[in-house]
């Protein structure tokens, strides 16, 4: 009897952990070419109810992936995160609402903290900001 019930919870935790893992491990990935120059450059990658994921995109060609944006069920970008220097690192997040962009941090001396923020309005530019001296300055907003 103590073995049963400790076989079925056994169970159910490894059940639990299967599940948990399993979208992962079937998620459908999807090259694509988009120069044409036969290296495949994108990556589509599809959950288990056919909506996109994920895209991975190597934008200059040299291998690795520098741009990639993770969207939700309905395939509406969310989040996107780029290396826009091509160092391997990204430093650059960008934050979409409803599938339109919101929000833009970057990294631009690179040093590993973000320190320019662009704000939009309905996909529209409305507000630079920069850190200096440990502090967001507007240095641009729309009149
Ligand atoms: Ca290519
Ligand atoms: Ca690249
Ligand atoms: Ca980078």
């Amino acid at each position: 009897m103590k073995v049963a019930v400790i076989v079925f919870f056994l169970g159910a935790f490894l059940g639990g952990v299967c599940t948990y893992y399993y979208p992962e491990i079937d998620t459908n990935v999807t090259p694509f070419d988009r120069n044409g120059d036969g290296a495949a450059d994108t990556q589509y990658i599809y959950r288990s109810d056919g909506s996109l994921k994920l895209l991975k995109m190597d934008r200059n060609y040299d291998g690795d992936i520098d741009d990639e944006t993770e969207f939700d069920t309905s395939n509406l970008p969310v989040k996107e995160f780029s290396d826009d220097n091509f160092d391997g690192e990204f430093d650059t997040r960008t934050i979409y609402e409803f599938g339109i962009i919101k929000e833009t941090l970057s990294d631009l001396d690179k040093d590993g903290e973000e320190d320019l923020r662009v704000f939009y309005n309905y996909g529209v530019m409305k507000k630079f900001e920069v850190l200096a001296e440990g502090e967001w300055k507007v240095v641009w907003i729309e009149k």
